[in-house]
């Protein structure tokens, strides 16, 4: 499979020189600096690509909102059959697209596959969505009155996603808004441009044979493009994806102008496991929410609290299936963990480690960087004190480490997952129907997702996908996440001859 990096890159479009980062309805000449995407596997440039300057960012944001007077005319159904075009296209790139994700994200190639998948689910929903774009009839208390409600495109949309997954976010968002009759200006993570260059050149056939250039821009570039987007009041709707402490920014920044953001931020993610829980179906769960995608999905579990009936065999069975953990390239078969994305999160791991260590964690397996080219770590496990005494587990470490409490009930195991800042995702493990309800319940998980006998990870797109507190609020994907890419309009029709007030007001 790497024996033809530059093949893949080549039939995907994305390799010649350094090629521009910035579109909109055409290819325009990006004049910011180059920015060099860096093969974690091996820690070697794989290509680079020229990134969006200011006066770039502006024309692509200029071009799309000139787009949008056409577009939000075109009947939803009709735009729904753009999206349909796009994954069509993605079916048949799904191969080369998702070897791609895991080349230059890191991530195996089945959750390659997997993050191309999604993209292509959502689209199907898009499709879907375009004919159920609907408001509601609402009774008037005038006579001869009717009241409707009814939902209008936005605008130009910003959406800013995060390297973990280079792809999927992208489509969970621009499927759901180009439907919904909005125009999109992406500014994709630095660390994986080649991934955003050969989407963009799928949504550029698609768009093209649809005469519909234009609705979806991409402006490669890193923190300055996004800043410009949180300040720039020609976008009604930032949405973005990454980290609480730049996401605490975005938000401040777009609601300084009075802006919509629509956040997706960080997870500290919890599996509570009681006695009664099923243990293969936990280990299962909790190895592939921890490991998986090696620890840098905003799902990736992070902390496991076990009742103590049942906290030493899990212990025991999540060591020995840590220690199948097939650690290597990304892009062989076999593999189960790849790299880390970056340097920088190696050395993030190595510190969260250290904090562990220093406030009384045990490193049960793993812990250690891998002394091979790239960016490689072992998984680790880490028997936690109280998790009032153990500072580390409250922030969000992007990378496989997973915290194990014990507790000694349901309550307490409640109480200690909700007590973190963050809240996207949580589950249970239990045959309880009992436990399952009141950890469904309104006293139960405070977090946006709550599973029970699966993990934290893996969520399917058909549902809202988000979390609560600072993990920011937002919801996209599925149910009715559309909403929060138009703007509703509340509509009061009089097809009487008489002029009757509201509250039974009296004017003349
Ligand atoms: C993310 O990590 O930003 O639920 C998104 C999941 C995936 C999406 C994760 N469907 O794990």
């Amino acid at each position: 499979m790497r024996d033809d990096v530059n093949g893949l890159l080549e039939g995907l479009g994305v390799l010649a020189g350094a090629p521009s980062g910035v579109c909109a309805g055409g290819w325009l000449d990006a004049t910011g600096p180059e920015i060099e995407s860096v093969d974690p596997t091996t820690g070697e440039a794989l290509g680079r690509v020229r990134s969006a300057s200011r006066e770039d960012y502006d024309a692509v944001v200029t071009r799309a909102s000139e787009r949008f007077a056409s577009w939000r005319m075109r009947p939803a159904p009709r735009r729904g059959e753009v999206v349909r075009r796009l994954g069509e296209l993605l079916r048949q790139h799904k191969e080369a697209l998702g070897t791609l994700v895991s080349l230059e994200m890191g991530k195996i190639r089945s959750e390659g596959l997997g993050e191309v998948q999604e993209m292509i689910d959502i689209c199907d929903f898009a499709v879907g969505l375009s004919r159920q774009l609907h408001g509601l009839t609402l009774p008037s208390e005038r006579p001869h009155h009717r009241m409707m409600e009814q939902w209008h495109p936005l605008g130009t949309v910003g959406v800013v996603t995060a390297f973990n997954f280079p792809v999927a976010v992208w489509a969970w968002n621009v499927a759901i808004a180009a439907v919904c009759g909005d125009v999109c200006v992406w500014k994709p993570s630095p660390v994986t441009p080649l991934c955003s260059l050969a989407v963009q050149r799928l949504v550029e056939q698609a768009f093209a044979e649809h005469e519909a250039e234009g609705v979806l821009c991409l402006a490669v570039g890193g923190a300055d493009a996004g800043a410009w987007m949180a300040d720039d009041a020609r976008l009604p709707l930032v949405s973005f994806t990454g980290s609480i402490p730049v996401g605490r920014k975005v938000a401040a920044r777009v609601a300084g102008r009075l802006g919509r953001s629509l956040l997706e931020l960080g997870g500290n993610n919890a599996i509570i496991v009681l006695d009664d829980a099923d243990l293969d179906l936990a280990v299962r769960a909790i190895t592939f929410g921890a490991v998986g995608t090696a620890g840098q999905r905003c799902t990736s579990t992070r902390r496991v609290f076990a009742q103590r009936g049942i906290s030493g065999k899990l212990t025991e069975r999540l060591m020995a299936a840590y220690q199948t953990v097939r650690i290597g390239d990304p892009l062989e078969e076999e593999t189960l963990m790849g790299p880390l994305a970056t340097r920088e999160a190696v050395l993030r791991y190595e510190a969260a480690l250290r904090s562990a260590g220093e406030e009384g964690g045990e490193v049960l397996c793993g812990g250690k960087a891998l002394d091979r080219p790239g960016f490689f770590v072992e998984p680790a496990l880490v028997w936690a004190p109280r998790q009032q005494d153990f500072s580390i587990a409250w922030k969000e470490t992007f990378a496989p480490i997973l915290y194990l409490f014990e507790v000694g009930d349901l309550d307490e195991a409640i109480a200690a997952q909700n007590a973190v800042t963050q809240g996207l995702s949580s589950a249970i493990f239990t045959d309880s129907l009992r436990s399952a309800e009141k950890f469904l319940s309104a006293m139960g998980s405070d977090c946006g997702i709550a599973n029970v006998n699966i993990g934290t990870s893996g969520a399917e797109i058909g549902g809202a996908f988000g979390g609560e507190k600072e993990t920011g609020g937002g919801r996209e994907a599925g149910s009715d996440s559309w909403k929060a890419y138009m703007r509703r309009q509340t509509c009061t029709i009089n097809w009487g001859t008489e002029l009757p007030l509201a509250q039974g007001v009296k004017f003349s």
